[in-house]
Order: C-alpha cells, then sequence, then structure tokens
C-alpha cells in the first residue's frame, strides 16, 4: 500500500505511478484465440465440442451442448428459498431503473417544413458470456442480461463453461429470471466464436456482452466488428472519499470488499484527516487476518491499494477526476459539492449508508462499469447498450425548394454530379409543375 500526500513535493510523481502501474502486463494470448476462433468458425459444433471437451473436461455432443429447459428447472430447484427470494429483490430493482432509462424518440417539424426524428430499436439478439467456476457471478447475469431485456431485445443466448460437467444452479436461476432464451455450456473463445459467427446449433447474435478472461477479452476484441461488444472491464477499482467521521472498520471492509475481487483490484482511500487514515490502516490489517479471501485482497491491497491525504475535499474530487475510478463512494458529512464537483466516475455512490456492494447487488444501477480511466470517456452498461438510433427525414415539395439548392451547389463542389442531379431534377420537376399551372 502507498501512502501520499498532496503537501508533499514528490506527490504528482507517486500519483503518476499509481495510475501508471496497473496499464502494464496484459497476458497476449492473440495467437491461440485466432486459432480456436477460425477453427469454430470453419468446423462450427464439431470444434465447439472438441475445445469445450478439452478445455472442460467433459463429453458433450452437439445435441448436449443447449442446456434443457429440465436441467435448468431441476438446478433452479436446489437454490434455496431465501437466496431466490434475494435474487428476485436485485432483479426487480435492477429492472426497474433499466425501464427508467429508456429514451424517448425525437420528431419535429423545422423551420423549412421538413420533419426530423429519431427513433430507437432493440437489437434483435444478443449473447451474453458468463464466467464458469469461481468467477460465474449471478448478479452479472442480472445485470447483463436485465437491461437487453428491458430494451426489448428478443433473443438472447447464453454461453456458461461447466467445468466437469458441473452446472450453477445460481447462475441458471439468475438466467431464467431475466429472460435469457436459450443456455449453452460452452466457455472461452470458443463461446464468443460461436455467438459471433454461429454454427448449426447457436445461431449467431448482434452484439455479445459480459465479462471473461484474458482469452474470453481477446475473443471479444477480434469478433469486433462481425459483432458489436460491449466494453472489456479490467480489474475493478474503488475510490473512497472519506472525512473523520466514519467507522473506520466499515471504510477499509468497503476497500477490501474491491480488493477480494483480484489481485490486480485497485483500492484508493483519500481522506484530508490523518488520524482517521491510521485507524483506516489498521483496521485493513485486522481484517485480513480473518477474510476468507485474504490472499487475493492482501495482494491487490499490498501492490496496489493506496492512502492518499488530501488538504480538502475540493482537492480530492479533483484527484478523482483524474483517475476517472470504476466506483466511488462518499463517506463524508455534506457529500453535495464533492458529487457536483466530480466529473468522471463509472458509479458513484453517496452517503455513508451506501457502501458500494448496495450497488454490485440490489441498488439497481448496473455494476457493470467501466474501469481503467475509461470513465473519462465511456459509461456502465445500460439499456442503450441494446439500442441504436435511426434518423429519419421527411421533405415535401416546398421543403425540397427551400434546401434543395445548397446540396446541389455542395454536391458540384465535391464533383457528385448524381448526387446533384438527384436533386436537381426533382426541383426542375416541380418548377415545370409550378410554370404548367
Ligand atoms: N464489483 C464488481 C461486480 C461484482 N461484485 C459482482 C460482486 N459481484 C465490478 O463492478
Ligand atoms: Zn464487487
Amino acid at each position: 500500500m502507498k501512502r501520499l500526500d498532496t503537501t508533499r513535493t514528490d506527490f504528482d510523481t507517486e500519483f503518476r505511478k499509481l495510475l501508471a502501474e496497473r496499464d502494464s502486463d496484459t497476458a497476449r494470448v492473440d495467437g491461440p484465440v485466432t486459432e480456436i476462433l477460425a477453427a469454430v468458425r470453419a468446423r462450427g459444433d464439431e470444434a465447439l465440442c472438441e475445445f469445450t471437451n478439452r478445455f472442460d473436461r467433459t463429453d458433450v455432443t452437439p445435441d448436449r451442448l443447449r442446456i434443457t429447459p429440465d436441467e435448468i428447472e431441476a438446478a433452479c430447484a436446489e437454490v434455496a428459498p431465501e437466496l431466490l427470494d434475494s435474487l428476485e429483490v436485485a432483479a426487480s430493482r435492477i429492472e426497474s431503473f433499466h425501464k427508467a432509462q429508456m429514451p424517448e424518440g425525437l420528431r419535429y417539424v423545422d423551420q423549412a417544413g421538413v420533419t426530423l426524428g429519431m427513433r430507437w430499436t432493440a437489437l434483435d439478439s444478443v449473447g451474453l458470456y458468463v464466467p464458469g467456476g469461481k468467477a460465474a457471478y449471478p448478479s452479472s447475469v442480472l445485470m447483463n442480461a436485465i437491461p437487453a431485456r428491458v430494451a426489448g431485445v428478443k433473443r438472447i443466448a447464453m454461453c456458461v463453461p461447466t467445468p466437469d460437467g458441473a452446472l450453477n444452479p445460481l447462475v441458471l436461476a439468475a438466467a431464467r429470471r431475466s429472460g435469457v432464451s436459450e443456455i449453452y455450456r460452452v466457455g472461452g473463445a470458443q463461446a464468443v466464436a460461436a455467438m459471433a459467427y454461429g454454427t448449426a446449433t447457436i445461431a449467431p447474435v448482434d452484439r455479445v456482452v459480459g465479462p471473461g478472461n484474458a482469452y474470453v477479452a481477446e475473443a471479444k476484441r477480434q469478433v469486433f466488428g462481425t459483432v458489436g461488444i460491449d466494453s472489456i472491464a479490467g480489474p475493478s477499482e474503488v475510490v473512497v472519499i472519506a472525512d473523520g467521521n466514519n467507522d473506520p472498520r466499515a471504510i477499509a471492509l468497503d476497500l477490501l470488499a474491491q480488493a477480494e475481487h483480484d489481485p490486480m483490484a485497485q483500492s484508493i482511500l483519500i481522506t484530508p484527516d490523518t488520524a482517521m487514515a491510521e485507524k483506516v490502516e489498521r483496521a485493513v490489517a485486522t481484517e485480513l487476518e480473518t477474510l476468507p479471501r485474504a490472499e487475493i485482497a492482501r495482494t491487490s491491497w499490498d501492490a496496489h491499494g493506496a492512502i492518499v491525504i488530501v488538504r480538502d475535499l475540493d482537492e480530492a474530487a479533483d484527484l478523482v477526476n483524474t483517475i476517472a475510478p470504476e466506483h466511488l463512494e462518499l463517506m463524508i458529512d455534506n457529500p453535495a459539492p464533492v458529487f457536483e464537483r466530480v466529473r468522471h466516475a463509472g458509479a458513484i455512490f453517496v452517503g455513508r449508508y451506501c457502501p458500494e456492494a448496495i450497488g454490485d447487488y440490489v441498488g439497481g444501477p448496473n455494476h457493470v462499469l467501466p474501469t481503467s480511466r475509461t470513465a473519462r470517456f465511456s459509461s456502465g452498461l445500460s439499456v442503450f447498450d441494446f439500442i441504436k438510433r435511426t434518423t429519419f427525414i421527411e421533405a415535401q415539395a416546398e421543403s425540397l425548394r427551400e434546401i434543395g439548392p445548397a446540396a446541389v451547389s455542395l454536391a458540384q463542389a465535391e464533383g457528385l454530379d448524381a448526387h446533384a442531379l438527384s436533386v436537381s431534377v426533382r426541383l426542375a420537376a416541380l418548377d415545370g409543375a409550378h410554370n404548367e399551372t
């Protein structure tokens, strides 16, 4: 963990180092991924089953790639009723928030009498990748599939690896609740290939979304263009701005909640209160003695964690704008001024009673958020990832008369005669009709 202080002369250098250090070592897996994509593209289900059986130690055949409705029902029956209730609390809150996001179209008549507009339509089909094993988060199934459903996507295909053939009941229950239409027992780059290119069993989709390991991320990068993709998520991050009025243990746990995701995760505490900084640091050490995922969390905290002492909360907000963190917590008496000052953050958690974990599960807004400083120019997953805009223009004769001549002269200037003529023949016809009467 690094200790930084904005009053020290080396602060700028240290702060830059803190931001740069995680950019480096992304695994290079482009070669093997290209081969897997090519094989699935050329040999379809046959290659898909080969890779699946090799990597997941299973023996699936094309007719067993799809998890049947009966298998899904049986798996869901294994989930404890209280857990299904919690899933329902999360799902219905996520659903309401994303419904509220749905935008209106646009339609108006301008001064030239031209009708102008824009309308939103949903994608036809979406492919959702869900990682297997320990990285399989049912909450992420809700966060990816519900916005697609709310947006109006008719077909949501899901791929999830089943290492050693084991199904994850809560993941299947989340898929069922979210309105996923088809589920396949396939993972890795081969799953992304199948969803992008299609096989005899898995029809191709229009956009592939969802988190995954380095192979899945690289596969998404390589199929981009054939299909749309969501952003490629890096390790999770949180910045906590805390004043002196906090329970240090609560703040420590907020930092560790990110750290326990991944050894590469980053948790940063920014505070104007030196005493609070020390208390939180001690509380982190105490919690690390008992947390089951202490090994991961400790690696993250030791290597990437930081405590930054600032002069005041304005300075804290300015640092946040440079970091552009995935998550920002405002654990301060009067959050409004900082909230207003921050422009770059994936999601903001306002007030002491809103730890980030609320947003991971039951808040309502999406937990798929821009990482690695990409919140400077991008946003979290939303219904906007599953709809697109079509603009339209409707002009009658009088309007064409008014705005057409400018198009003719611009087309001529660009040397595009058919463009110019397509407008001018109509203008001429209008003039002719006009002269005849
Ligand atoms: N904090 C993670 C999402 C997550 N947390 C899922 C728990 N489960 C990235 O935003
Ligand atoms: Zn989390």
